[in-house]
C-alpha cells in the first residue's frame, strides 16, 4: 500500500544523496554564491535537542532553494568539540576525552543525517581534529606576532614595531620586553577560581555563588600567570563596523553594550603640598613603615568622567581600593582602616561591588585634592564601588547628579551641591528637591552654581569645559570602553595547547623569556596523560605530561611547554574559514577561495551567542585581515538568531523539568520531513515558541494530504492518483499555482517559513478538492515543497517519472499576469431587480462593464424602449441600472 511512509522514504533518499554527493559544493563558486552557516554544535553526551534543527532547517531551506535558483551554495557542518564535559567524564571514568568526544560526534552526525540536511559532509571538521587545531595554533601565533598601531588603527607585524632610541640603547633584552608588552597575545597575572578541596582550578561556569558546582566546596580567587588577547585594541573597529552589517538592531545593541564605548573627559586634580604617606617596606607590606615624603605639586589624581559639566559639584573623590596611589594618599592615622578595607574589597566580584542596591562602603584616606575649576580642597575616599579596571580607577564624586555618589554621600554625610537645573525634565516638586540637594538628578539641564558657566545647557557646557580644561592642561577629551582584554588561557586538559615555549636556564628554572613553537613544528598535539585526576595544585593538568612532551630542546636550548590550554571559544573563532578549504595542508585557507566565498551570506544560531562568540570571531577575523590572511573586514554579513523552543507547558526545556523532546523520537514517529516542517511552522523563526505534539501531528497530516494529492494510496502498488491529468490547467488552477509560487519564493527570501508553509497548505486544499489535478501544477508544487520536506518531495518527483534528484531542478517561476483574479462575476440589477449576470475581466473599467451589462440578453430585454436614468458599478459585485 503506497501510504505516506517516511520511515521507508527518508533513509532511502539520504542514502541517495550521500552516494551521489548531491550536495558537494564546488571549490570555487561559479556565478552567484551563497555561504550559509549554522552555528556548529557542541557534541554533548545528550545528543541533539529540538533547538538545533530549528536553525539548521532554516538554513537548509534557504540553501536548497538557492541551488534550484542556480546559485553556488556552500553549506557545511562540523563540531565544536573541545570543552569541559568530556574532561569531567574523563576524570570520572579514566576514559580519554577524545574517545568520549568521538562517540558523541558520531551520535550527532547520525542524528543530523537523519534530518536530511543538505550539508556538504566532505567538509566536516571538528575543532579537536589535530589537523584543525594546528591552524588554530597557527592563528594564535599570528596574533602573538602582531602589535596594534593606534595611529593607523591596524595590527602590524611585531618586527615593524618602532623601537624608541632610549629602549634600543638598553640592548636586545629591553627591546624584547618592549615588544612583548605590545603583542596582541601577552602574559599577565589574572585571578583563577581555585578550589582547595577539589584540588583544581574551576571554570567560571563551574562556580556557583562562590562554591564549586560539584560538591559545594568553597572557591577562592587567586592570581595565576595567564595569556590575554588584546581585544581592547580593536574596540573602536568592532563597534564601528557593526554599522555595515545586516543584523538585527537588538543584537547590534548587545554587542555595542558589551564594548561599552563611553565618551567624556579626563580631569587632573592636583594633589597639594607635603603629605604623610604610607610607603611599602622591602617585603611590599605597608603595615610596618610610615614615612613622610613629599608629593610633588605637579602630581595629580586623574579621574574619568562622562559629565565634566558637573565639575563644580564635585564634593569628594573616590579611588578604587587597588589604585596605585592608595599607599601614598593614605595618612598615618587612617592607615589601619584603609588597609583593612582594601583587604576586604579584594574578596568581592566587580558585580557585587557596583550593584546599585548594595549598601555603599568606604573609608577616608585623610588626603585632599584640589578641584581645578574652583580650587576647592575636596576629600579623597577609598570605596569599592569604584573599579580599578575602568577609566583611571578614580572618580570625582558628584552626589547631586550620580545615583551611586548620592547614596554614598548620604551614608557618610558628605556635601551635596546641585549644579544642573533639571527645568521641566521633572515635576516642579522634584525640581525643588534637586535644587535643595535632596534628590539626585542624572539627566541634562542647565548649569547652576558653576561660576561663569551658569546658564549653559549640559551638552554645550561639556564641549566648552573640555576645551578650557585642555587649554589649561588640567584635562582632555577621553574615550573609554567597558570591553576588557580577553583572558585566553584555561587550566584544563581538553583544549588546544598553546604553541609557546618557556626558556629554561641550566638549573631548569624559567628565564622569563618565551618563544613561539616554530611553524614547521606545528601542530602541538596534546600529550598522553595516564590519569586525569586533578593534581592538587593550581597549575594546569598538562603539568603532569611526560617529560618528552613537556621539555623540548631546540638548538640546544631547553624549554618547558606552555601548559595552559586555549578556551573553548578558540575553535569557533575561525571554523567558518576552514570549512571553505578543509583539507589545505599549507595554510588555514587558500586566499583565492576565501576571497571567492566570504563573507558569510547567512549565519543562523542561538541568541545565547549574540555577544561573546560573535565578538571574539570578529576580533580574530580583523587581526587576520590586518595580517593579510583574509580579504574581508567582517565575517558574518547577515546574522539571524532563531527563537527558543519551549516545552509544551511554555517552560524552558530541561532535564529536570522532564519536558525535553528528543528529535529521534519525533523522527521515528512522524518522520524528519514532519519535524522540519513543524519547526518551521511553529511561528516566526526568531520568535520564542512552545512545542506542541498536536502541532507535529497537524503538519504530518498535511504531508499525508499532499501525498494523496499525487499518489493513489489505495492502490496495491505505488501508483499515481487517478485524478492526475496531463491536460493544460485552467485559469483558476494557474492562478492558485502562480500565487503559491510567488508567495513561497518571496517568503523563503524573507525567511518567513511559517507563512510559506501556510500557502502550500492552501494549495493542497484547493487541489485535493479538484477532480483533476494537472501535472503542470503538481510538478512545480513538489519543487516548492522540496526545501521544506525534501524526502517526500524527492519521492513524489520520482513517482512522476523523473530519474534524477530534484535538488538542481530550476526553481518554479511565476507569472504575475496569471495571478490576478482574472475574471469577476457581477449581478446586474434593473430597477432594483436582478435580471442577469455578467463575467468581465477583473481589471475591466466601468465603461466596459456597463457595456457588457447592457448587452446581457436578459438585461437588454428590460432596456428596450426605455431611457437609462442612472447607472452605477459596485466594484466586484453589482451593476445598478435605473430606467424610465
Ligand atoms: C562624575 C559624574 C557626574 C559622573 C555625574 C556621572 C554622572 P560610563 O558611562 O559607564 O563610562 N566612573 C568613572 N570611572 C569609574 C570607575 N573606575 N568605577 C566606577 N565608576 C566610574 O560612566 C562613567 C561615569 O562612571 C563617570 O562619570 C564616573 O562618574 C563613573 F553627574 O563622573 B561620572
Amino acid at each position: 500500500m503506497p501510504r505516506y511512509n517516511p520511515a521507508a522514504i527518508e533513509p532511502k533518499w539520504q542514502a541517495y544523496w550521500e552516494q551521489h554527493a548531491t550536495f558537494a559544493a564546488p571549490k570555487m563558486p561559479a556565478g552567484e554564491k551563497l555561504y550559509a552557516l549554522d552555528m556548529f554544535p557542541y557534541p554533548s553526551g545528550d545528543g541533539l535537542h529540538v533547538g538545533h534543527p530549528e536553525g539548521y532547517t532554516a538554513t537548509d531551506i534557504v540553501c536548497r532553494a538557492a541551488r534550484m535558483q542556480g546559485k553556488s551554495v556552500v553549506h557545511p557542518m562540523g563540531f565544536d568539540s573541545f570543552g569541559l564535559p568530556a574532561e569531567e567524564h574523563a576524570i570520572k571514568t579514566g576514559v580519554h576525552p577524545r574517545i568520549q568526544t568521538e562517540k558523541n560526534i558520531s551520535t550527532f552526525r547520525r542524528q543530523l543525517k537523519s534530518l536530511g540536511f543538505s550539508y556538504d559532509w566532505g567538509r566536516e571538521i571538528a575543532t579537536t581534529d589535530v589537523e584543525y587545531f594546528r591552524w588554530t595554533q597557527w592563528i594564535f601565533l599570528q596574533i602573538y606576532d602582531t602589535w596594534f598601531d593606534a595611529d593607523l588603527q591596524k595590527g602590524r607585524p611585531i618586527a615593524e614595531l618602532p623601537i624608541p632610541p632610549e629602549v634600543a640603547a638598553l640592548g636586545t633584552e629591553a627591546v624584547r620586553d618592549y615588544q612583548d608588552e605590545r603583542r596582541l597575545a601577552f602574559q599577565s597575572e589574572a585571578p583563577v577560581n581555585w578550589c582547595p578541596a577539589l584540588g583544581t582550578v574551576l571554570a567560571n561556569e563551574e562556580v556557583i555563588d562562590g562554591k564549586s558546582e560539584r560538591g559545594g566546596h568553597p572557591v577562592v580567587r587567586m592570581p595565576l600567570r595567564q595569556w590575554m588577547l588584546r581585544i581592547t585594541a580593536y574596540a573602536d573597529r568592532l563597534e564601528k563596523d557593526l554599522d555595515g552589517l545586516d543584523w538585527h538592531d537588538g543584537i547590534k545593541a548587545l554587542q555595542r553594550n558589551w564594548i561599552g564605548k563611553s565618551t567624556g573627559a579626563e580631569v587632573y586634580f592636583p594633589l597639594p603640598g607635603v603629605q604623610d604617606v604610607l610607603v611599602p617596606d622591602e617585603e611590599g607590606t605597608t603595615e610596618s613603615l610610615f614615612v613622610t615624603t613629599e608629593i610633588r605639586v605637579e602630581e595629580s589624581l586623574d579621574v574619568y568622567t562622562t559629565r565634566p559639566d558637573t565639575l563644580f559639584g564635585a564634593t569628594y573623590m573616590v579611588i578604587a581600593p587597588e589604585h596605585p596611589l592608595i599607599d601614598r594618599l593614605t595618612k598615618k592615622e587612617e592607615a589601619a582602616k584603609v588597609l583593612a578595607y582594601r583587604e576586604q574589597a579584594t574578596r568581592k566580584s566587580d558585580l557585587e561591588r557596583t550593584e546599585l542596591s548594595k549598601e555603599k562602603t568606604g573609608v577616608f584616606t585623610g588626603s585632599y585634592a584640589v578641584n581645578p575649576v574652583n580650587e576647592e580642597h575636596i576629600p579623597i575616599w577609598v570605596a569599592d564601588y569604584v573599579l580599578a579596571s575602568y577609566g583611571t580607577g578614580a572618580i570625582m564624586a558628584v552626589a547631586a547628579h550620580d545615583e551611586r555618589d548620592f547614596e554614598f554621600a548620604q551614608q557618610f554625610n558628605l556635601k551635596i551641591i546641585p549644579v544642573v537645573d533639571p527645568g521641566e525634565a521633572v515635576t516642579p516638586e522634584e525640581r525643588e528637591e534637586v535644587l535643595a540637594g535632596k534628590r539626585c538628578f542624572g539627566g541634562a539641564g542647565v548649569a547652576i552654581n558653576s561660576g561663569k558657566y551658569n546658564g549653559l545647557p549640559t551638552a554645550e557646557f561639556k564641549r566648552k569645559i573640555i576645551a578650557d580644561l585642555t587649554e589649561r592642561e588640567v584635562g582632555r577629551e577621553a574615550v573609554n570602553y567597558k570591553l576588557r582584554d580577553w583572558l585566553f588561557s584555561r587550566q584544563r586538559f581538553w583544549g588546544e595547547p598553546f604553541p609557546i615555549l618557556h626558556e629554561l636556564d641550566a638549573a631548569g628554572n624559567k628565564t622569563g623569556r618565551v618563544r613561539a613553537v616554530p611553524e614547521d613544528q606545528l601542530p602541538v598535539d596534546l600529550p598522553h596523560l595516564d590519569d586525569f585526576k586533578p593534581h592538587g595544585r593550581p597549575e594546569p593538568p598538562l603539568d603532569k605530561a611526560p617529560d618528552e612532551w613537556l621539555y623540548p630542546v631546540i638548538d640546544g636550548v631547553k624549554y618547558k611547554r606552555e601548559t595552559n590550554t586555549m578556551p573553548q571559544w578558540a575553535g569557533s573563532c575561525w571554523y567558518y574559514l576552514r570549512f571553505l578549504d578543509p583539507k589545505n595542508a599549507a595554510a588555514p585557507i587558500d586566499p583565492a577561495i576565501e576571497k571567492a566565498w566570504m563573507p558569510i551570506d547567512l549565519y543562523i544560531g542561538g541568541a545565547e551567542h549574540a555577544v561573546l562568540h560573535l565578538l571574539y570571531a570578529r576580533f580574530w577575523h580583523k587581526v587576520l585581515y590586518d595580517r593579510g590572511v583574509v580579504s574581508t573586514v567582517e565575517p558574518f554579513q547577515k546574522l539571524v538568531n532563531q527563537g527558543m523552543i519551549l516545552g509544551e507547558n511554555n517552560e524552558k526545556m530541561s532535564k529536570s523539568r522532564g519536558n525535553v523532546i528528543n528529535p529521534d523520537e519525533v523522527v521515528k514517529e512522524y518522520g524528519a520531513d514532519a519535524l522540519r516542517l513543524y519547526e518551521m511552522f511553529m511561528g516566526p523563526l526568531e520568535a520564542t515558541k512552545p512545542w506542541s505534539m498536536e502541532g507535529v501531528n497537524g503538519v504530518y497530516n498535511f504531508l499525508g494530504r499532499a501525498w494523496r494529492m499525487i499518489i493513489d494510496d489505495r492502490a496495491e502498488e505505488m501508483a499515481l492518483s487517478p485524478a492526475l491529468s496531463d491536460n493544460a490547467p485552467n485559469a483558476d488552477e494557474l492562478r492558485v499555482l502562480h500565487k503559491t509560487i510567488k508567495a513561497v519564493t518571496e517568503d523563503v527570501a524573507k525567511l518567513s517559513f511559517n507563512t510559506a508553509i501556510a500557502r502550500m497548505m492552501e494549495f493542497t486544499n484547493f487541489f485535493t478538492k479538484q477532480e483533476r489535478r494537472p501535472r503542470a501544477c503538481m510538478e512545480p508544487f513538489i519543487l516548492l515543497l522540496a526545501p521544506f520536506a525534501p524526502h517526500m518531495a524527492e519521492e513524489l518527483w520520482h513517482a512522476l517519472g523523473h530519474a534524477k534528484t530534484l535538488a538542481y531542478e530550476p526553481w518554479p517561476k511565476f507569472d504575475e499576469s496569471l495571478i490576478a483574479e482574472s475574471t469577476v462575476e457581477l449581478a446586474v440589477q434593473v430597477n432594483g431587480k436582478v435580471r442577469g449576470k455578467i463575467t468581465v475581466a477583473a481589471d475591466a473599467d466601468n465603461g466596459t462593464i456597463l457595456a457588457a451589462a447592457k448587452a446581457e440578453p436578459k438585461v437588454a430585454e428590460q432596456l428596450v424602449g426605455k431611457t437609462i436614468a442612472q447607472e452605477k458599478v459596485v466594484p466586484g459585485r453589482l451593476v445598478i441600472l435605473a430606467v424610465k
